[in-house]
């Protein structure tokens, strides 16, 4: 990463810039072995677990006792790790998402079950909340959750469930019907070995991972599997991705350096019409556009983590700025590095080409562009009804 300046801000203190050290020199010295994306998707998303969790960087993804998550670690990891392996990212983050309810909401014996073993790289983990008709709007889902035997009988579908098909448990969303839409949803673990769960389609996509339909028929878990209260689901929902949301804008920052640094390499080593690309004052619009649209999404993005970890209750408006900026912005400068690199730009396998497929479901995943915006407007209107 060439610019690392932006550890200095005071948004961050000494142990994160120790943290960002550590974590740098790891990847130096492992870097081959997770940018290997050839091969079997699953297998190299265990593999990818299992390495991040043996070497302790998966702890940072939990919430321990007295400690919570420390979303600044959280960003820093995945603008790192998204540096050099789109994959690697994808394996830290969603360790985190997956368990998430049972970090923030989870009893001490479902945060001794699930989160030490999450952390260890023991257990996947997924989160399952959207399905075929209400993946931006949470309060329309149709998965039901019924009282049975002291316990609960799961019956539905979820779709786009990263880690579906690899994850050892998922935290499953669905309506237990205290009240109609946002109030009747209640939050639950299902293992994946429960009779009646199955993964009843795997989904490819252009940045391939684990991703999978899920199929819940009669699917009995026990009272104990409830994450926080009957219908707080929606609220537990939306405070993972709280936190969470923060963190993808992260990851798109990291994707963005990389193109950055991508696209200036190239244009300092390449000649056209007798001297280096970066000679053309075209060329330099382009990369001073990239390198204003990085630190001002570094800005949204650890202003953001900086205000969760104060204490600041619902930072729902700076996680919607952090993800909506940090990722339309991070397509922009890709596209603009691919087009820096030319023809190579296209080339399979070439980083800025990986970097162009693999940017784009940031900017879906985990609420749409278009859905950060009806928040951020919606927060904006609460401010002004109350002045
Ligand atoms: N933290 C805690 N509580 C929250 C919250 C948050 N971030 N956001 C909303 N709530 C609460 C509200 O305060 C409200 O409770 P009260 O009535 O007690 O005040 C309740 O939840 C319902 O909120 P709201 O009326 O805003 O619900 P909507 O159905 O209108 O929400 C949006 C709409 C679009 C904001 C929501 O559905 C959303 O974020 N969708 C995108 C989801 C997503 O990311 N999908 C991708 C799948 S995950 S990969």
């Amino acid at each position: 990463m060439a610019d690392t300046t932006y550890l200095t801000w005071p948004f961050l203190d000494d142990r994160h810039r120790g943290f960002a050290a550590d974590l740098s020199a790891w990847i130096g010295a492992n870097t081959a072995a997770l940018d290997a994306h050839d091969g079997d998707v699953d297998d190299i998303c265990r593999g990818l677990v299992k390495k991040l969790g043996d070497a302790g960087w998966l702890k940072h993804a939990v919430a321990h006792p007295g400690k919570p998550i420390d979303v600044r670690t959280l960003c820093l990891a995945r603008e790192h790790l998204a540096y050099c392996s789109g994959l690697a990212d994808f394996a830290f983050a969603m360790q985190g998402l997956g368990s998430g309810a049972i970090s923030l909401f989870g009893t001490d014996a479902q945060r001794a079950a699930y989160l030490g073993p999450v952390a260890a790289g023991k257990k996947i983990a997924a989160f399952a909340l959207s399905e075929k008709n209400a993946g931006s709007d949470v309060a329309a889902l149709a998965m039901t959750a019924e009282d049975a035997d002291g316990g609960f009988v799961l019956n539905g579908e979820k779709t786009w469930i990263s880690n579906g098909g690899i994850a050892d448990f998922y935290c499953v969303f669905a309506r237990t019907g205290e009240a109609p839409g946002a109030k009747g949803l209640s939050a639950f673990i299902v293992d994946a070995d429960t009779p009646g769960f199955s993964i009843s389609e795997r989904i490819t996509v252009s940045a391939p991972h684990p991703l999978a339909t899920l199929s819940f028929k009669d699917c009995r878990i026990p009272a104990t599997a409830l994450i926080g209260g009957r219908g707080e689901g929606f609220k537990i929902a939306m405070s993972v991705l709280d936190v969470f949301r923060s963190t993808v804008g992260a990851a798109a920052l990291g994707f963005a350096r990389r193109a950055l640094d991508e696209a200036a390499g190239r244009a300092i080593d390449r000649k056209l019409f007798g001297a280096p690309l970066f000679d053309l004052q075209m060329v330099q619009a382009y990369l001073a556009e990239m390198a204003v649209e990085v630190d001002a999404s570094a800005l949204l993005v650890y202003r953001a983590a900086w205000a969760k970890d104060s204490g600041q209750p619902r930072v729902t408006r700076e996680a919607a700025m952090a993800k909506l900026y940090a990722t339309d912005n991070a397509q922009k400068v890709i596209d603009k590095a691919v087009q820096i690199f030319g023809g190579m730009g296209v080339v399979s396998g070439v980083p800025v080409e990986r970097l162009y497929r693999e940017i784009r479901s940031l900017r879906i995943y985990e609420g749409a562009s278009e859905v950060q915006k009806v928040v951020i407007a919606r927060q904006l209107a609460a401010g002004y009804a109350k002045t």
